[in-house]
């Protein structure tokens, strides 16, 4: 069984940037319902899920039953991605990373200010529903993806550590067609705290 986090803010938490009604339907409708069906599309497959995390099973798709293997993709994609999401927003965030991880973006892209164009491009470049992604590779290094409708990085052997919802239930309701605008703006709330404690400790 996966579950959803538990969101460490209140719905209305993350205005004006994000209002309440899209926080509150985003988390409990679309990602419970995307826990809701990874965990029944697993049932009966226990003795390939337990014990691993979600991103674990999908490093590892492929060792997986082909009749489940789409549905961990999608559903589980999903719940990995909310996750991680929702877990790195935060109504009173560190603004900059420090550290290891600013080091690393120095190296990578010079500065922060380009490393976060580069994840709104690729953000907002992103063809119909997707994330844009800032991940680590095993050596540390950083790298922008973006990947289609809940594909999560972490197929590819890397691990997501800050990501960008950019499907239109994300934003609709406040942005409308304006993209480029909510992910401006999700900026403000990104807590490189977060960031920090992924890119230092988290591996799958
Ligand atoms: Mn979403």
């Amino acid at each position: 069984m996966f579950d959803k986090i538990q969101l460490p803010y209140a719905f209305d938490a993350l205005e004006p940037y994000i209002d309440a009604e899209t926080v509150e339907t985003h988390y409990s409708k679309h990602l419970q319902k995307y826990v809701d069906n990874l965990n029944s599309l697993i049932k009966g497959y226990e003795q390939y899920t337990e014990g691993k995390s979600l991103d674990q099973l999908l490093a590892n798709v492929n060792e997986l039953p082909e009749e489940i293997r789409q549905g961990v993709i999608d559903q589980g994609g999903g719940v990995s991605n909310h996750n991680l999401y929702f877990a790195l927003l935060s109504p009173t965030p560190k603004k900059a990373p420090e550290g290891k991880l600013l080091d690393e973006i120095h190296n990578t892209f010079g500065d922060l200010d380009t490393l976060k164009t580069e994840v709104s491009n690729a953000a907002i470049g992103q063809f119909g529903s997707g994330y844009g992604f800032l991940v680590k590779d095993k050596d540390g290094k950083l790298s922008v993806r973006n990947t289609l409708n809940q594909n999560s990085p972490a197929m590819n052997g890397v691990v997501p550590i800050l990501t960008i919802d950019v499907w239109e239930h994300a934003y609709y309701l406040k942005y409308k067609n304006l993209r480029a605008d909510y992910v401006k703006n999700i900026w403000n709330l990104i807590d490189w705290e977060k960031v920090e404690g992924l890119y230092l400790n988290y591996t799958i």
